[in-house]
């Protein structure tokens, strides 16, 4: 029964597993699932108390998807899309966790979950073909197979300024949110970092906050997300054409409803162009973005257009044009790096309760007691919130000790820049899979967790049929896979500019001068890449 699996010490100190998975978010629910299709015996490590990754970490207030609910949800499951139901189109967080909970319920996923389990360290062992896993805790666990499920932007990074610890008030980092509820009714609040964490934040807190400042580096270009509820009639209709979404998501560039338009900037005439990017700005989610004219992230000139048009837009919504033009993002155009969507987040800057602190002009010099320093002013605080983002793509790699083959280190094998065969596999690392792993298709994520989980299934599901204990990615595969990772690059002009997507965070480390962070080209491109090794039975995993 449930309660005696329940009851089964979870992960006793020196267990033996067919296969241990880090991390319960979306993807290491959804592994879990085939795993045990697999007949094998799996154990998920997972550092929170709770699933949902992602979601369950990130509780600040105003967190949202910004991809359609209805195409973020997992499509695995038939009945599951049938049984549950989003109330707006971007979902809000605590229902996504929901959301993942209901998975974890249906799936009576918890046996083989470990919660409070954070990993330490990983050391391949080539004699016996395993992995032994170490726990902070200290207890250590062995399996044939490694399968990450850490995330892509799950290692929250903090500024680098003094006194952080100085700060006697409340203060919170939007990727560690805590559970209990923050209240900012009548306090003054600091939100350091405008990326798309901070620009929810803002929007939610300036409601709330007696005062409110906002701490700018850089302004990014945000653009209307359009929510609205979901009527029960709608949702009836959306379940009816889910096979179509999917289906949709599948053949577009990023997995979103959205893909750019096979028309280039300068094809439609001025009158043209401006109709329809004013029919993307009014439109729900991230259209204006990556539904775009085609060539908008490419071509210097067309880009220039895209970005006139936003800045007018900003001009327009707020009222102090000195504090308008210091929203406009002046070293970097439209669309290059991530563009956050928002609701009335421009009007924020309209309310008296509101400040912006522009820190290229004052920077901050530290935090104190009772605030924050800039090289003008003082200024007191009862809550600062860090909005100040993550070491992305490869910062939860760095946060354990992998060791591979002959005692090599990930660090070291990644220390110009991470490697990769498809995202998923590298060697020198036998028998471990990366799901969203550096150079994975990104894009509406779960669509690429559930290809990443897929591929891996079938790859341990051939593995078992050919009575096969070891997979490792070969040196030549790697390398044509990154030469083609490093050729879709090319050209684009957010290749130009310092973003998590370039792999920069100035709070960590510059930017990478030998190798790409992130791949760039298409989801379907991912993908044929990576069922064409499969199709060639492993051209480029040596199997043994
Ligand atoms: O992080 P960010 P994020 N002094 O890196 C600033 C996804 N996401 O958490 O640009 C002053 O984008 C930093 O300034 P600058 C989404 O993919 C999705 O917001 O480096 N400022 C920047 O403004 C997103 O792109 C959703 O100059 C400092 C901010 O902090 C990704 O996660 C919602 C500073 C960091 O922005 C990351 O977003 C939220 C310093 N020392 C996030 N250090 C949804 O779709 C940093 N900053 C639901």
């Amino acid at each position: 029964t449930m309660t005696e699996t329940r009851a089964a010490p979870a992960g006793a100190p020196g267990t033996t597993f067919d296969a241990i998975v880090i991390g319960a978010g979306m993807s290491g629910l959804y592994q879990l699932i085939r795993l045990r299709e697999l007949g094998l015996r799996a154990r998920v490590f997972e550092a929170g108390t709770g699933v949902g990754g992602t979601w369950y970490w990130n509780r600040y207030p105003g967190c949202r998807f910004d991809s359609e609910s209805y195409s973020y949800g997992y499509s695995f499951d038939k009945d599951l899309l049938q049984e549950w139901s989003w109330s707006e189109h971007f979902a809000p967080q605590p229902e996504t966790e929901r959301y993942l909970n209901r998975v974890a319920d249906k799936y009576d996923l918890r046996r083989d979950i470990q919660f409070n389990a954070r990993v330490k360290a990983a050391e391949w062992d080539e004699a016996s073909r395993s992995w032994t896993v170490t726990l902070e805790d200290g207890s250590r666990h062995r399996s044939r197979f490694l399968i990450t499920a850490i995330g892509a932007l799950s290692a929250p990074t903090m500024p680098n300024f003094p006194g952080i610890s100085d700060f006697r008030g409340q203060s919170f980092h939007t990727g560690l949110w805590p559970k209990e509820p923050v209240d900012f009714a009548g306090k003054r609040v600091a939100v350091i970092g405008t990326g798309a964490s901070g620009v929810q934040t803002i929007q939610e807190v300036a409601k709330m906050a007696r005062e409110l400042v906002v701490f700018q580096r850089t302004p990014n270009w945000c653009a209307p997300l359009g929510n609205g509820r979901i009527a029960p009639e709608e949702m009836e209709q959306i379940r009816a054409r889910y096979d179509e979404i999917f289906r949709r998501c599948e053949e577009t560039f990023s997995c979103f409803l959205h893909t750019p338009m096979d028309k280039n900037t300068f094809d439609a005439s001025e009158e043209e162009r401006n109709a329809i990017l004013e029919k993307l700005y009014n439109e729900r989610g991230f259209g204006i973005w990556v539904g775009n004219f085609k060539d908008m992230l490419t071509n210097r000139e067309a880009n220039r257009v895209i970005s006139d048009f936003v800045a007018n837009k900003i001009r327009q919504r707020v009222k102090d044009q000195k504090v308008a033009e210091k929203l406009i993002p002046t070293n970097h155009g439209f669309g290059t790096r991530r563009v956050p969507l928002e609701t009335n987040y421009y009007e924020v800057y309209n309310q008296p309760n509101v400040t912006l602190v522009d820190t290229r002009e004052t920077p901050i010099e530290r935090i104190t007691g009772t605030g924050i320093r800039t090289s003008e002013r003082d200024y007191e605080f009862d809550i600062i919130v860090y909005a100040t983002g993550f070491d992305a793509l490869r910062g939860a790699f760095d946060r354990i000790d992998f060791r591979g083959k002959d005692g090599v280190t990930l660090k070291e094998m990644w220390k110009d820049g991470a490697t990769s065969l498809v995202g998923m596999l590298q060697d020198g690392f036998p028998n471990m899979f990366m799901l969203l792993g550096p150079h994975a298709a990104l894009g509406n994520i779960p669509r690429s967790i559930e290809f990443n989980v897929d591929w891996v299934t079938r790859l341990l599901r051939h593995m078992q049929a050919n009575g096969l204990t070891r997979a490792e990615a070969t040196p030549e595969a790697m390398a044509k896979w990154m030469d083609h990772v490093m050729e879709v690059a090319k050209g684009l002009l957010s290749m130009e500019v310092d973003s998590w997507m370039t792999g920069v965070n100035v709070n960590v480390k510059g930017r990478q001068v030998r190798r790409v962070a992130r791949y760039t080209g298409s989801a379907p491109a991912y993908r044929g890449w990576a069922d064409d090794i499969a199709a060639r039975g492993y051209a480029g995993v040596a199997l043994s």
